[in-house]
């Protein structure tokens, strides 16, 4: 890593609100020709050309065999679950995205948190055994902030007690390890396209999977689960993507790498400027991980840094800086989940201690360098 010092700049309050992100969006006129084709066609839903047009580009672009695209994320979820028939008890991780636990309680399955590992804040596997039960019929881990899980190791564990493995890979679009899709691990991914995401059709999302008989049945699944025009194969449910959406997404493709190349340089500037400080750290990165950089989270130790990290938050803010406290509170806190007994927080120590340090920092393409210089800038002096 560059260490170049700190410039020593004189913090300032921003002009206008930085918020933690901003969505990419290609140029409008792009969109111009689609949404006149959309528009002579008629053809606005339903595996429209646009649609299957943005599985195939997908599919390709990703390094994935079969893509089947959604509305959202969160319904790409809660049909994955139906997919793999999961019923029972699913080993999680509560330092995600509600939306994460919410589809195994739309299914009617039992949420058991299990811990993060310190390192990227994913599940521990090594804590995942000790929590498999006879009803135990699935894991759903999330590649947090886009850092891959260990991928090797849960499989390996998955395989030994015959479990279902189905990634919530919303963060993870574009992701590689050891140069393949992070999407290619477990039985399937979940990716969401959300206006947040470095990725997004406005809403949207896709399950990954690896065979077509799978990609038929998450097909059906997300049209009501018909088959043809009079066969009803389950009760599925209404997920489809749009056509404006996969236009939209067959736009953004183009740009992806630059997208990525603008937040790459982002968090290397904020790596530079924030390194020496004591009680202020970052999750490691892996020289076999190709990233995304969707969020940039650093994690404040109260007892290093003489400051906590809602002080820290609530001064950017002040600045105009709106860094968002991702994944706090814990998803084992809400009411709905906090009596189950894996919710204990004497459970999650370390999901709880991460979730009170952290605050994701402004981080999309388009972000000035001289706002990143002053939110460091901001912390440095706050901190002494
Ligand atoms: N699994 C995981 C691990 C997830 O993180 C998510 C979603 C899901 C599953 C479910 O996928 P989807 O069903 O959403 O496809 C946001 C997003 O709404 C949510 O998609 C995302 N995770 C989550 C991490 O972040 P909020 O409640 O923080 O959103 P909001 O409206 O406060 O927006 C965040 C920031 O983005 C704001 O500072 C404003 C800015 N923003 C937002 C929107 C919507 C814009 O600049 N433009 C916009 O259009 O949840």
């Amino acid at each position: 890593m560059n260490s170049e010092p700190a410039k020593p700049l004189q913090p300032y309050v921003a002009d206008k609100k930085i918020l933690v992100t901003q969505p990419f969006l290609p140029p409008l006129e792009e969109a111009q020709e689609f949404l006149q084709d959309i528009w002579d066609s008629k053809w606005l839903t339903n595996q429209g050309r646009y649609h299957q047009a943005l599985e195939k580009e997908l599919a390709s672009f990703l390094g994935v065999p079969y893509v089947a695209l959604f509305a959202n994320g969160t319904l790409a979820l809660f049909t994955a679950l139906q997919a793999m028939r999961v019923t029972g008890e699913v080993i999680t991780t509560p330092f995600s995205f509600v939306a994460t636990t919410h589809a195994l309680w739309w299914n009617n399955i039992r949420p058991v948190f299990v811990d993060i590992e310190p390192e990227h804040c994913n599940l521990d596997p090594e804590k995942v055994e000790s929590a498999i039960t006879p009803k135990t019929t699935g894991i759903l881990p999330v590649h947090v902030y886009g850092h891959p899980c260990q991928v090797e190791r849960l499989q390996e564990i998955a395989d030994i007690y015959g479990l279902h493995l189905i990634y919530d890979a919303a963060h993870a679009f574009g992701v590689k390890y050891k140069d393949q899709s992070v999407l290619n691990y477990g039985d399937l991914s979940i990716l969401s396209f959300h206006a947040t995401k470095v990725f997004n059709t406005f809403e949207g999302g896709a399950i990954i999977c690896h065979d077509a008989k799978t990609k038929k049945r998450i097909d059906y699944l997300k049209n009501f689960g018909f088959v043809g025009e009079t066969t009803v194969i389950a009760p599925g449910i209404n997920a489809k993507m749009n056509e404006f959406q996969a236009g939209i997404g067959l736009l953004q493709l183009k740009y992806f790498d630059q997208v990525v190349e603008q937040r790459k340089a982002i968090t290397k500037r904020y790596q530079e400027l924030l390194s020496d400080i004591e009680g202020i750290s970052f999750i490691h990165q892996d020289p076999d991980v190709t990233y995304n950089h969707a969020y940039f989270p650093i994690f404040i130790d109260q007892e290093k840094c003489g400051r906590c990290r809602d002080d820290i938050y609530e001064k950017l803010k002040a600045h105009n800086y709106f860094g968002r406290r991702y994944f706090y509170p814990l998803i084992s806190t809400f009411n709905a989940y906090k009596s189950l007994p894996s919710a204990e927080p004497e459970n999650l120590p370390v999901a709880t201690r991460k979730a009170n340090q952290v605050i994701c920092l402004p981080i999309y393409p388009g972000l000035e360098m001289e706002h990143v210089e002053n939110i460091a800038a901001l912390i440095r002096e706050f901190k002494q």
